[in-house]
């Protein structure tokens, strides 16, 4: 009896953990849709450039602020593979955080081609479910 008690015990834990762990992921709107309003894909620019984020069907938080359908910006720059999206998004040279709310911008690349994608995070940093993700653009730094 006590061994199912315990079991029972582990199953209720095991469960909200769980739950508490699934609640630090934020819904995206159904028709949330982050995009560069620059640069455009293909784009050639200088060493220092601007960067417009455009987003529809959700707004801009600054991260620690929990409101429904909210996020903030995230560039990801020439990263080949994606992160983990159901963690904080880490801060370093290839991910970089507006958790200002920041909706534009500058970035000083090396000469050469680089891709840029743009992610939404909640207020903890979380990529939404599902991920609101731009496309991946190249440009060309002169
Ligand atoms: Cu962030």
């Amino acid at each position: 009896m006590p061994r199912l008690m315990l079991s029972i015990l582990v199953l209720v834990l095991t469960t909200s953990l769980v739950c508490a762990d699934d609640s630090l992921i934020s819904k995206a709107a159904p028709d949330a849709k982050v995009y560069f309003i620059e640069p455009m894909d293909g784009a050639v620019v200088g060493k220092t450039f601007s960067v417009k984020f455009g987003l529809s069907g959700m707004g801009v938080a600054p991260a620690g602020t929990d409101r429904e359908h909210t996020g903030h910006h995230h560039i990801l720059i020439d990263l080949d593979s994606l992160p983990d999206m159901t963690k904080p998004l880490p801060a370093n040279d290839n991910i970089k955080h507006f958790g200002g709310g920041q909706t534009e911008t500058t970035l000083t690349l090396e000469p050469g081609m680089h891709t840029l994608q743009l992610l939404l995070g909640n207020h903890l940093h979380i990529p939404h479910d599902t991920p609101v993700m731009s496309e991946k653009i190249t440009i060309t730094v002169e």
